[in-house]
């Protein structure tokens, strides 16, 4: 599926992300940036030790990466120049300001992104796994954060990519990417 959005397209394809051709891709990462499970596994696997003794050395200059924040390291092994790693917010029945959060990791992976001069941009679906978060709340945040700044914001990025793993994640993306069309 693909909306266009002015110039912009956002797509959406189930899949596995370490398989798909971008500039940049995006990880759920966690805020000790220490390689996890779930997509932040499969990142590390796929791209190989560089990617974590990069991340020990940001590690060591700025400590946690708090959710909302993302850093920058290169891809290692994998065909992208760029793992974007996202901090998702832990989803906890009524707490005030994970939406935000979960909103900030997007705007703050294609800030860094456009910075780079990135045109394509591979998401994960961030929090949504180990992290709890309801996915068709998820899915609403994550393309409606993405759809307004493909619209509104400057941005070298031209292709926002989803990439969801399993058919469950893929049609509630699917729905709120329809509700955005
Ligand atoms: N490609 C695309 N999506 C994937 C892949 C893949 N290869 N593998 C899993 N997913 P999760 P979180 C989906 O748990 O909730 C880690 O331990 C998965 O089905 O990866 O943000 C980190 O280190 C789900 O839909 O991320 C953190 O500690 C989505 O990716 C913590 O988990 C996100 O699930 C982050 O938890």
């Amino acid at each position: 599926m693909v909306v266009t959005i002015g110039t912009k397209h956002l797509r959406l394809q189930q899949g596995d992300i370490t398989r798909v051709l971008a500039d940049a891709i995006v990880n759920a990462a966690n805020s000790d940036l220490m390689a996890g499970s779930g997509v932040d596994g499969a990142i590390h696997r796929a791209g190989g030790p560089k990617i974590a003794e990069q991340l020990k050395e940001i590690r060591e200059r700025i400590g946690q990466c708090p959710a909302g924040d993302a850093v920058v390291t290169t891809a290692g092994n994998l065909p992208a120049k760029w793992i974007i790693h996202a901090v998702g917010p832990v989803y906890h029945p009524n707490a005030i300001g994970q939406e935000d959060l979960l909103a900030s990791c997007y705007s703050k992976a294609l800030r860094l992104a456009s910075e780079r001069g990135a045109r394509i941009v591979a998401f994960p679906s961030i929090s949504t796994g180990s992290f709890g978060y309801p996915t068709p709340d998820a899915a609403r945040i994550a393309i409606n954060t993405v759809g307004a700044f493909l619209r509104e914001e400057p941005t070298s990025v031209a292709h926002a990519i989803f990439v969801l793993f399993d058919d469950k994640t893929f049609d509630a993306y699917k729905r709120a990417a329809a509700a955005l069309a």
